[in-house]
């Protein structure tokens, strides 16, 4: 059974309009990342930030699936349970909704609240505020289940494990700007895995990759999967 990872990032959710970090109108050029995207940043302005993702969540509830996200749980349907895996580092559930079942969200989602003291998760409400408690400790330590800089990632251990047994590895939509994310196609070469950059333009790691198409997703996914 031929096992395939794919990485996706911010450009596979941008024709939904869903804004990128990096691009020229993206997010980064409108939010300091330090304020917004490190635990620094929310113990200055906790405030700041809970409005931030809830803006964000709010955003990702009116957006829908594009035909990029369709093309990759119809290859999902397609194979043998358990060939592909998608690894993303988007916060929004945009893969879950086109059909897609077996997602690892690596930097967290939108959708889910944590607990800073005692570690708890639960589904987020639609509006997070700084005040809220934690429903198993009663701490008002929440905080959007979100990775930030500084922070490891989720599932690394199995991440590595589906990277060292994967016979093709495929990055989408995203810049290679942000680790470890972004030396997973050297972790899937080394492990002899061919490699496949699909993006809007060839990113900072282009050359990394064996392959390349390039164009916006909603194009070049459904391309490659049919
Ligand atoms: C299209 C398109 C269309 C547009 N069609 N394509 C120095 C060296 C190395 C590492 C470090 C370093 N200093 C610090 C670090 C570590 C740090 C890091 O990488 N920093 C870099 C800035 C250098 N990383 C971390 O801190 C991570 N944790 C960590 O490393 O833990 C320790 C560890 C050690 C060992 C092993 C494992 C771990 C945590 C990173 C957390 C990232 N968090 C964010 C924000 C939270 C989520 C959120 O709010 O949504 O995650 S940052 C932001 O960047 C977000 C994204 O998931 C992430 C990646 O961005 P992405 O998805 O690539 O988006 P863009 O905008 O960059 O690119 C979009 C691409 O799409 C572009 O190429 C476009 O061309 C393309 N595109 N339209 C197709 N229509």
């Amino acid at each position: 059974m031929t096992k395939i990872v794919i990485l996706t990032g911010a450009g596979i959710s941008a024709e939904s309009g869903l804004g990128t970090f990096r691009d020229v109108d993206g997010l980064w050029t409108r939010y300091d990342l330090n304020d917004v995207a490190t635990p620094e940043g929310f113990a200055r302005d906790p405030g700041l930030v809970m409005e931030f993702y809830n803006a964000r969540r709010r955003n990702a509830a009116e957006a829908a699936p594009n035909p990029a996200h369709l093309a990759l749980a119809r290859l999902e349907a397609a194979l043998p349970p358990g060939s592909v895996r998608i690894v993303t580092q988007n916060v929004d559930d945009l893969h879950e909704r086109a059909g897609s079942r077996a997602v690892w969200h690596m930097h967290g989602e939108l959708a889910r609240a944590r607990c800073a003291s005692c570690g708890a998760g639960w589904p987020a409400p639609a509006e997070m505020r700084v005040a809220d408690a934690c429903p198993s400790c009663g701490v008002a330590a929440t905080r959007p289940d979100i990775v930030w800089f500084g922070e490891m990632p989720y599932r690394m251990e199995e991440i590595w494990e589906a990277l060292r047994a994967a016979d093709l590895f495929v990055s989408i939509g995203t810049s290679g700007s942000v680790y470890p994310a972004a030396a997973f196609v050297q972790d899937a070469a080394r492990a002899g895995a061919e490699t496949l950059e699909l993006n809007l333009e060839p990113s900072e790691i282009a050359r990394d990759f064996d392959r390349g198409l390039h164009g916006p997703a909603s194009e070049i996914v459904p391309v490659w999967v049919e």
